[in-house]
């Protein structure tokens, strides 16, 4: 079940870009509350105009996503997931652009697929809607798991951990083997540790630290590739509170996430999800200049 050498070496996966470098994912909400850009994209010509911008900016992927998962969000129907993405999905594809569809839907993840997406990115890692896995499997495309404890209209009580680190391992690596045996190749697995979800900033900032140690879940499983998703998360809005304690808002966290990209990428990251592309496509370069001149044993 070894899939990939190291999250900072076979960095192929199919259908979507290869680099030498952490690829930059950039973000189109199609939501009128996600939590920075709920409402800025909700149109689909606002949207797809912004997809192709953050193409154009250089992102490798754009992530399109019709339904809120900021916490205490409430859920939508699958109809109007749909009719928020489909159009989005069509036309940035349409244009040549590598688009993932941010769904926990399998019927709307098909939907996708066939409007051109190439990878399916499902924040429940196939725990919200049972049908995903073989979907995922039959339509045999990338597929991001990232870890989930629930969705997000109570997911801050789930932010319960004795060891983060070993408890987000121990959850990813069981539902890989849940999704596996749905018949999901494991070389189109990416993991993510799901920053925000169910986390606390100490949670989110000590799964940064232990990137590395998510990548490999285990000898049997060899090593996957990493997504990370720390873009103005608020965790960064608490780290730049002003004196006061309060938070900076997500409009100056920025370069923060740009920091956070630098040091994800040099760890060996695969791929930033970000809502900003230009200064995470420098620090991603940044850090594959870095790696180059290390010698090769320590490369990530
Ligand atoms: N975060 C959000 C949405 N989708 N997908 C992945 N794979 N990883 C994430 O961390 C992630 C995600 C929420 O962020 P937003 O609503 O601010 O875009």
């Amino acid at each position: 079940m070894l899939s990939h050498p190291g999250p900072g070496r076979s960095r192929a996966l199919p259908g979507l870009p290869s680099r030498d470098r952490c690829l930059v994912m950039g973000v189109v909400n199609v939501t009128p509350d996600s939590f920075s850009d709920g409402g800025a994209w909700l149109g689909a010509d606002a949207a797809i105009a912004h997809g192709l911008e953050l193409a154009a900016q250089g992102a490798d992927i754009v992530d399109v996503g019709g339904e809120s998962t900021r916490p205490g969000a409430q859920r939508i129907s699958a109809d109007e997931e749909l009719r928020r993405v489909r159009p989005v999905i069509t036309e940035l594809a349409r244009a040549g652009v590598p688009v993932s569809v941010d769904t926990m839907r399998a019927r709307v993840a098909e939907v996708a697929l066939e409007a051109g997406a190439r990878l399916v990115n499902d924040v429940s890692g196939g725990l919200a809607d049972p049908y995903m896995p073989r979907l995922v499997a039959k339509a045999a495309v990338p597929y991001v798991v990232m870890h989930w404890r629930g969705h997000s209209h109570d997911m801050n009580s789930r932010a319960v951990y004795g060891d983060v680190v070993r408890e987000v391992r121990d959850e990813l690596s069981r539902r890989v083997d849940a999704v596996v045996a749905e018949g999901v190749d494991p070389a189109m697995i990416v993991l993510d540790p799901g920053l925000g979800f169910s986390k606390l900033s100490e949670h989110n900032w000590q799964l940064l630290a232990a990137l590395p140690e998510i990548a490999r879940l285990g000898a049997r499983s060899g090593r996957f590739p990493v997504l990370v998703g720390a873009s103005r998360k608020r965790f960064l809005g608490r780290l730049l509170a002003a004196p006061d304690g309060t938070p900076r808002p997500f409009t100056g966290c920025d370069e923060a996430t740009v920091a956070t990209t630098a040091l994800a990428a040099a760890v060996g990251a695969w791929c930033v999800r970000v809502h900003k592309v230009p200064g995470n496509g420098d620090a991603v370069r940044v850090a594959a200049a870095w790696q180059a001149a290390l010698p090769p044993d320590e490369r990530p």
